[in-house]
């Protein structure tokens, strides 16, 4: 199935659609983020298309997606590289697949200062023997990273975090709003971006169906107004929304969550 809204040929489209359904660098027991590209794409559908007087639309639906986006289908993680490499300065809309996806992407970005939303900070000296954690130090800069909604490290990425150009923990996202948090990231941030979007930023209450749950986590209000002012007033070269596994999901809620705001991340995007 292809997503409901990508009607528009790869060389005339501003958005591509990619899924990545790989979860090889999953370390939790709770698996089957590689159907999180195929259930995002079927809850867009059931989210977008509504049947009216015997005839199927998308045009009950408020508001509207106007913007041109193209559905390149599912690639391997390993040729996710080449596929951006190609789509040169269309912005590509990344489906995991696990949290390793993203470090795939990121390396097509070298620019760019990676802003990721995750309960774990995901950031180590090596990928030996740690939970969850994809990026690594020796493949990014953490000068240019900004980890947003933390609340479980491990005792060496506590300290790494500190070199990270900037921090805000989930408990400082509750004890703030979020205006503050943005102008925090404003003022750190010049040049290219790259978003990335670990469902399980949000508490576990919402966002079930996420490999690694951590109880404490935000809600849709505070990520929301971030995210389409970070797509809206930043110069966003790319994003992804990882992490989706549908096995641990509840009546399709984190899917419901992760389509929602991919839907409106898109419609707020800066026109280029
Ligand atoms: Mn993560």
């Amino acid at each position: 199935m292809k997503f409901v809204y990508a009607t528009a040929p790869l060389q005339e489209a501003d958005f591509v659609l990619i899924g990545v359904p790989d979860e090889s660098q999953n370390t939790s027991p709770r698996t089957s983020s590689k159907r999180g590209p195929e259930t995002i794409r079927k809850i867009a559908y059931e989210r977008c298309v509504f049947k009216r007087k015997g005839r199927f639309t998308s045009e009950a639906v408020p508001p509207k997606i106007l913007q041109k986006i193209h559905d390149y289908g599912d690639v391997e993680k390993k040729k996710l590289g080449k596929v951006i490499e190609v789509l040169k300065g269309k912005i590509p809309l990344i489906l995991g697949g696990d949290h390793g996806v993203t470090l795939e992407a990121i390396k097509q970005f070298p620019d760019a200062t990676i802003i990721y939303f995750d309960a774990h900070p995901g950031i180590l000296p090596t990928l030996q023997g740690y939970y969850g954690s994809v990026l690594t130090e020796q493949e990014i800069s953490l000068g240019t990273c900004i980890q947003l909604g933390v609340r479980e490290s491990e005792i060496e990425e506590k300290k790494i975090t500190k070199t990270c150009l900037l921090s805000i923990s989930a408990e400082e996202f509750f004890r703030h709003d979020s205006s503050w948090v943005w102008e925090q990231i404003k003022k750190k941030v010049q040049g290219q971006v790259y978003i990335s979007l670990d469902l399980n930023v949000f508490d576990p209450a919402y966002a079930p169906g996420v490999s690694a749950p951590v109880p404490g986590g935000l809600h849709m209000q505070q990520v929301l107004p971030l995210l389409n002012r970070m797509v809206g007033e930043l110069d966003v070269v790319g994003m992804d929304i990882v992490e989706l596994s549908p096995a641990f999901d509840q009546d399709y809620r984190t899917a419901h969550l992760a389509t929602k705001l991919l839907l409106e991340m898109i419609m707020h995007f800066k026109k280029k």
